[in-house]
């Protein structure tokens, strides 16, 4: 065939033999991996799979025009998105209310009773409660063409990418008759052995671990990168489906939407079950708090669900359950393992927190070896000892505690624990307030104390420093490069260039955004200073009151208290923290380096309305101001605060978090700003 040189006429034309041939790869190759993934009865041997998919990308490489969605190759992941676009539900997600046993079942069957007074017959259907991440899936046609998270319940994100790559989610239905538009719901989930997997590699590669597997699901479907997720092997079961406009004449029961959904080619949970009373539930329910632990995937519980759909419709929803359904979820678990030793971890403000390392143990999916036993009260209040045997308890969540001790199963040999008299990081004497549960290092110079002034100093909302990350504090701290704020100011490039993996733009850069922030205004640099109680706003407080730093450093407690907003507790925090001559020599060292240590005199309440008109929305957790602060700020100085992003918003606060109302901003170009930001916007002109 000639092949012109100008791009488009080099596309080769297919023959209809080759269009016949890539439809049959495509069918082939289809339904081996429905025989692998959903039946779990492999058609054919891996080898021949593989040299029928090669040939199939190949004709594909050679043809692009005629790679089709559905096609098996689709499922890789493409180049990374920069961003994921917030998209409406049709119909939203709702989510389930909770039992925890079946007395409480039984309520919610009085309950929901009350609504249908007529209704004498009825059964439910008991499904396992997959501990995962709701996605809703839509078919154009039989062809999957979105995949969204469930965000809000209202509004997701579109994850199509990283959908296709989910082996056992069939691209096309396996129908000949599709209806025009169809909505699958359920649980994207990581099987335990994948998820332990994952978590491994993340170990060796010094990441963070991922604390269970809806966790790690969940930080999957999320991932930008649908080549990483690709990689991840996520698995999904479906448990509804919509056909608009058709459900009630097509699926008249939950029952047959899940076969419907099987038929369909998806992987249905095969332990569903049809139950006509409510000892059937129980028994399903208990069954299945021994029996679980023996499936490959977590759940936290059963679902329940009334399985006829007219009932379900008679029934609704209250603002966020259907009254049909209910989660009936299993007790936190627990287990007894050994305490190996009990260490001591430094944190930033120098507080000693007693930590239990643990012989590992298998609980809510993940390996527990470590538990934190918060203070010292805490540890004698249970009477920890090294050598005891524990109960720990992990509810699913996060951080696993030691809720009770064996004292049965103690060795004679074991000792009360005693909280050290040192630290354990600088050797210098600790102390413990009586009144308080926390023990402290109080040496300024303690590296563990440094590496946390000098990250909350370079933080974005104190003196905004790009590119100091927690692996460069930690080697400038412990070369003794950096022992106190105020070294940074004498950072140069061949100083950093020492350190472990520093190229010299990244070296510029720092040194570049060190000298930058001394522009930085004085009320940054006093939040910066980390004095305890002192978070942005009261920074903000204190430095329009004080309007340079001999000003307050000058003043009396009684003085700071006097300022509107200020309590004794940080008035008397920060007039102690004055005192130290360590912090009066620092202060000099940075008034040396150029540093802004004076603002103007502002008065102690300001009445301006500069923000008179302009429409903000809060989002995600602001690293000092509650929600409420932040909005009574807002509006004191003239501005609005609404809860949803329209066209009409001016400002989006952003905080740790945020969802899609951030998604929406950026769709609509809407100025972010974060809480610094919005500090400086508030400032009187
Ligand atoms: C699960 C699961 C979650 C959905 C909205 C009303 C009923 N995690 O396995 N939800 C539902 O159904 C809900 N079923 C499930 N099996």
């Amino acid at each position: 065939m000639p092949i012109s040189v100008e791009g488009k006429d080099a596309v080769a034309q297919a023959s209809p033999e080759v269009q016949q041939r890539l439809q049959e790869l495509r069918q082939l190759l289809q339904k081996a991996s429905y025989a692998y993934y959903v039946l779990d009865n492999p058609m054919m041997e891996d080898a021949v799979y593989d040299q029928l998919y090669r040939e199939l990308q190949d004709k594909e490489a050679q043809y692009p025009e005629l790679v089709t969605p559905d096609s098996p190759t689709q499922r890789v992941g493409e180049k990374p998105a920069s961003q994921f676009i917030s998209v409406g539900h049709n119909i939203p997600l709702y989510s389930l209310e909770n039992a925890f046993n079946i007395e409480e079942f039984t309520k919610w069957q009085e309950r929901w009773r009350r609504y249908a007074p007529e209704v004498d017959s009825f059964e439910y259907v008991s499904e396992l409660k997959i501990d995962g991440s709701a996605i809703a899936l839509t078919y154009e046609n039989g062809v999957l063409v979105r995949g969204v998270t469930r965000g809000d319940g209202v509004r997701g994100e579109d994850i199509t990418q990283n959908v296709k790559t989910i082996r056992s989610i069939p691209l096309r239905l396996n129908t000949d008759t599709p209806p025009p538009i169809v909505e699958v719901r359920g649980e994207a989930f990581l099987a335990l052995d994948v998820f332990e997997a994952i978590n491994q590699e993340r170990e060796k590669a010094g990441e963070a671990l991922f604390a269970n597997p809806r966790n790690a699901a969940a930080g999957t479907l999320r991932q930008l990168d649908s080549r990483v997720v690709a990689q991840r092997r996520l698995d999904f079961f479906p448990y509804t489906l919509h056909i608009p406009g058709e459900d009630k004449e097509v699926v008249r029961t939950q029952w047959d939407a899940l076969e419907l959904l099987a038929s369909l080619g998806f992987r249905v949970n095969p332990h569903r079950q049809l139950c006509p009373s409510l000892k059937d539930v129980q028994d399903y329910y208990d069954y299945w708090d021994i029996e679980r632990r023996n499936l490959p995937y977590m759940t936290d519980g059963v679902v329940v669900k009334l399985n006829r759909f007219e009932l379900q419709q008679q029934l609704g929803f209250t603002q966020k359950f259907p009254r049909w359904a209910i989660a009936l979820k299993y007790a936190a678990e627990e287990a007894p393992t050994l305490v190996e030793n009990i260490s001591i971890n430094v944190g930033r403000t120098g507080a000693l927190t007693p930590l239990a390392e643990l012989h590992p143990v298998q609980l809510a999916g993940t390996t527990v070896s470590r538990a934190s036993l918060h203070n010292i009260d805490y540890v004698r209040s249970l009477d920890i000892r090294v050598g005891d045997t524990v109960i720990v308890h992990k509810a699913g969540e996060i951080i696993p505690e030691v809720v009770r001790v064996l004292t049965e199963l103690r060795p004679a040999s074991a000792q009360p624990f005693q909280m050290p008299s040192a630290c354990p990081v600088c050797g210098q004497p600790v102390v413990k307030p009586v009144d308080e549960a926390v023990t402290r290092c109080v040496n300024a110079s303690c590296a563990a104390i440094l590496k946390g002034a000098i990250t909350h100093w370079v933080s974005r909302d104190a003196m905004d420093i790009n590119g100091l990350g927690e692996k460069i504090v930690e080697q400038l701290v412990d070369q003794t490069v950096v022992q106190s704020v105020a070294d940074l100011y004498d950072l140069t490039v061949e100083k950093l260039l020492q350190l472990e993996r520093m190229g010299e733009k990244l070296a510029e850069k720092i040194v570049k955004a060190i000298a930058t922030s001394k522009t930085q205004p004085w009320h940054r640099l006093l939040y910066g200073l980390g004095i305890r109680h002192v978070g942005s706003v009261n920074a903000q407080t204190l430095a329009a009151q004080f309007s340079s730093v001999e000003q307050l450093a000058q003043a009396k407690a009684s003085d700071i208290e006097g300022v509107y907003g200020i309590g004794p507790e940080i008035a008397q925090s920060v007039s102690q923290w004055f005192s130290i001559p360590a912090n009066q020599s620092l202060i000099d060292r940075l008034k040396a380096a150029g540093l802004q240590l004076a603002g103007e005199q502002k008065t102690s309440e300001p009445t301006n309305q500069q923000l008179a008109g302009k429409i903000f929305v809060i989002t995600g957790t602001l690293p000092t101001l509650k929600r409420d602060e932040a909005k009574e700020l807002i509006e004191k100085s003239g501005g609005k605060v609404t809860n949803s992003v329209s066209s009409k918003t001016n400002y989006v606060v952003v905080g740790e978090e945020a969802g899609s109302k951030l998604e929406k901003a950026k769709t609509l170009g809407i100025t972010q700003l974060s809480e610094a930001q919005l500090m400086e916007l508030l400032q009187p002109q």
